[in-house]
């Protein structure tokens, strides 16, 4: 079916689209990619070498790399482990055994595997799935890189201008494609001037940081099941985009896009699933559809 398509769709065209096209520009890259990641064991001490001080081996990445972007809580991994459940069929998804150093690094992999396995998520299930590095894989050779690191590495409203992490920096200065899916909920935030500190950091990193002509930028609407712009059954994306980009404080990020040459920013309206507290302490999950049509409406235009 993905293949029928020629995307890696969740029902919807926004995300997938773009994977689409980060396709056709990352098979050429396969050879290339797949020496790299896999270096001869001999090389190992140079690798050591070169690990930040923050225990995060940045040569891991080689791209295309799809970073999820957003603060604490928002639903990076959910909507990670989403995704996978659905490409799985047609790509293979392994994390990246080597991308930290440090001895946690098994443990939030295990928790990763066990997620995808059952998709069961009691409170804080995802705690310890925060920071990781997946490899997708296609007909044999490297797709893409999907990143998630914790919320706070991107922005943290206690500190909204403080700075992004060694490695993250790294990553930007890097000259591999990157696809930014930079990730909202309406209401996210308890106030506007949070919201346009969040807003305004993105902006900044548009104007400065991503380059048009090899990046993309997704501004992504997640946990859309809670914000009640629904009509049969279907998102109301009209109603979704209004509320985020017609907020006053997206201004500065609007203008930030259209002044770095992004003619073209899908914005995709996102549910993982409905969660339901089951009244013990527990949520229950139920996925959205896959569907063509259905909940987990995304879509480009
Ligand atoms: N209703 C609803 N809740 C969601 C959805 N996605 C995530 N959640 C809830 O949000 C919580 C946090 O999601 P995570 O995916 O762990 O958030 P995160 O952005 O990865 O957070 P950090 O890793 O701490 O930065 C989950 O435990 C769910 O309860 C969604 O699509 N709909
Ligand atoms: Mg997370």
């Amino acid at each position: 079916m993905i293949r029928r398509h020629g995307v890696i769709s969740i029902g919807a065209t926004g995300m997938s689209e773009n994977i689409d096209r980060l396709k056709s520009t990352s098979t050429t890259n396969v050879e290339e990619v797949s020496s790299v990641v896999t270096p001869p064991t001999t090389q190992a001490p140079q690798v050591e070498a070169v690990v930040n001080p923050e225990g995060i081996d940045t040569l891991r990445i080689t791209g295309p790399l799809v970073v999820f972007f957003g603060p604490r809580e928002i639903g990076k991994t959910v909507t990670l482990l989403r995704l996978c459940t659905h490409i799985r069929s047609s790509y293979q998804i392994s994390p990246d055994q080597n991308f930290r150093t440090d001895a946690g690094y098994s443990t939030t992999i295990s928790a990763f595997e066990a997620l995808l396995r059952n998709m069961q998520f009691a409170p804080g299930a995802t705690g310890n799935v925060d920071f990781l590095l997946l490899n997708v894989t296609y007909d044999g050779g490297r797709f893409c890189q999907f990143l998630e690191s914790p919320g706070e590495h991107f922005f943290n409203r206690h500190n909204p201008n403080a700075a992004y992490p060694t490695y993250m920096n790294k990553i930007l200065a890097d000259d591999y494609k990157k696809i930014f899916v930079f990730f909202f909920e309406i209401g996210m935030f308890r106030s506007d001037e949070d919201l346009r500190n969040y807003s305004d950091k993105i902006g900044r990193l548009v104007s400065t940081r991503i380059s048009s002509k090899r990046d993309e930028v997704i501004i992504l609407c997640n946990k859309s099941d809670l914000h009640g712009h629904y009509r049969g059954g279907m998102p109301i994306k009209s109603e979704f985009r209004k509320a985020i980009y017609d907020h006053s404080s997206f201004r500065g990020l609007k203008t930030s896009l259209e002044n770095s040459g992004f003619r073209h920013v899908p914005f995709v309206v996102f549910s993982a699933g409905a969660f339901n507290d089951d009244g013990q302490g527990q949520k229950t999950f139920a996925p959205s559809s896959t569907l063509s049509k259905g909940p987990m409406e995304a879509d480009s235009r």
